[in-house]
Parts: C-alpha cells; structure tokens; sequence
C-alpha cells in the first residue's frame, strides 16, 4: 500500500520512511512537496485537522494521504511555542528558547513534544487522527549534531541525552513522531 505524506520538511521525511521501512513490509511512504496553509489555532490537533480537510479539499488525491503537525509544549511558558512552534523556530530558534528559560531550574524546564498526524483513506472520509507525545526538558544548552529544528535542546527525560545527541533509531523508537506514526502503522494493519 502506498500512502503519500504532504510536508516541507526533508527531515520528517527521512524520518516516517526510516520507521515504514523498518516497521511495516506493505507500507510506503510517497513524499509531496506542498506547502499548504496552517491556520493558526490554539490546539495542534484542530490544525492537523483542518490542514487534512484543506488538501482533500483542494487537491482531491486519489490515494491514502497524511500529514503531520507537531509542536513543542514548555510547561513553564503555559505551553508556548505549541502550535506556534514552526515560526518561533524561525524567528529566534534554539537560543531564543534557551534565552527565555534562562531563569528555569529543575522542573520548571519540563516540556511535551507531541505530533498529531492526520489521515485521509480517500476524499471522502474526514481525517483520523493519531496523536504521539514525549517528554522531556529544555536542555541548558545546545547540544548534539543529529536531527534537526528543536532536537538540540529537547533532552529526553530519563535519557539524559538530547535527540541530537541520539541516533534515528534511538529518537525514533521514544519520539512524538515515532509514537504517533506507529499508531497510524497499527491502525492501517
Ligand atoms: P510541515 O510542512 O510538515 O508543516 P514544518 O517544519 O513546518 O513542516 P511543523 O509545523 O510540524 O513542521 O513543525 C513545527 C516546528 O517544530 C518546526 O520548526 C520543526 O522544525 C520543529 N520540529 C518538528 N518536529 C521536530 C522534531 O522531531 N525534532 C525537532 N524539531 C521538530
């Protein structure tokens, strides 16, 4: 069965394919380049959802599709950045976090990743949601070279590493993506 993913991001690319290839022998995973529009709203799951009516809507895809969103929730700044997290990462990225956590200790640095991924079996049915979420802390700097966006300073709790200091395989076995993903696996199974 193939399924097409829509995103702009390579990285989450790699990434599903890496977990399809490893997890499920009749799923792959077909990549759209398309930047569809985010609406801006309080809950990621509410955006996923919307952004999957949106393509079916447009595109009208004759094959299985998904899409995913994710964001990252600090506890102590009431959940910020969230559904937000695309443009603040853009705006003032990793050490625009850590600069606004400078005064955090212990576990006022906790924090929730969480992907909703959004699934359409064909234009005629609403979307499915699959949601993953990890915790973890905002690291006190950035650390590691692997993954990308946040992964520098989200340091998986108990692990002690961030998930750029952890291999694909590590990060994907215990991530937001990673457990979201194999929810659609078991679902589509
Ligand atoms: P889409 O086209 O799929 O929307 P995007 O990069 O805009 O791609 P999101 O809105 O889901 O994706 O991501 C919000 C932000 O969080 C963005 O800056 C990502 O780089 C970052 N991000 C998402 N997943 C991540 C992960 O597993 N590790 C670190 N950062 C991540």
């Amino acid at each position: 069965m193939e399924i097409i993913f829509f995103t702009t991001n390579k990285n989450k690319v790699k990434e599903l394919k890496d977990m399809a290839a490893a997890e499920s022998k009749n799923i792959r995973i077909e990549h759209l380049e398309y930047d569809y529009p985010e609406l801006q709203l309080e809950e990621i799951e509410a955006v996923a959802k919307e952004s999957a009516k949106y393509i079916n809507e447009k595109i009208a895809i004759k094959k299985p599709f998904f899409i995913e969103d994710s964001g990252l929730f600090i506890h102590a700044l009431n959940g910020f950045p969230g559904p937000f997290s695309a443009y603040v990462f853009n705006k003032i990225g990793n050490e625009g976090i850590l600069k606004l956590m400078a005064d955090k200790k212990g576990e006022e640095r906790k924090v929730t990743f969480k992907t909703v991924v959004a699934f359409c079996e064909s234009v005629k049915t609403a979307p499915h949601l699959f949601v993953g979420s990890t915790e973890g802390k905002i690291a006190g700097e950035v650390r590691g070279e692997g993954g990308f966006g946040y992964d520098p300073i989200f340091e998986f709790e108990g692990a002690g590493k961030t998930f750029a200091e952890m291999s694909s395989e590590e990060k994907n076995a215990v991530s937001h993506r990673g457990r979201a993903f194999r929810k659609l696996l078991n679902y589509i199974s």
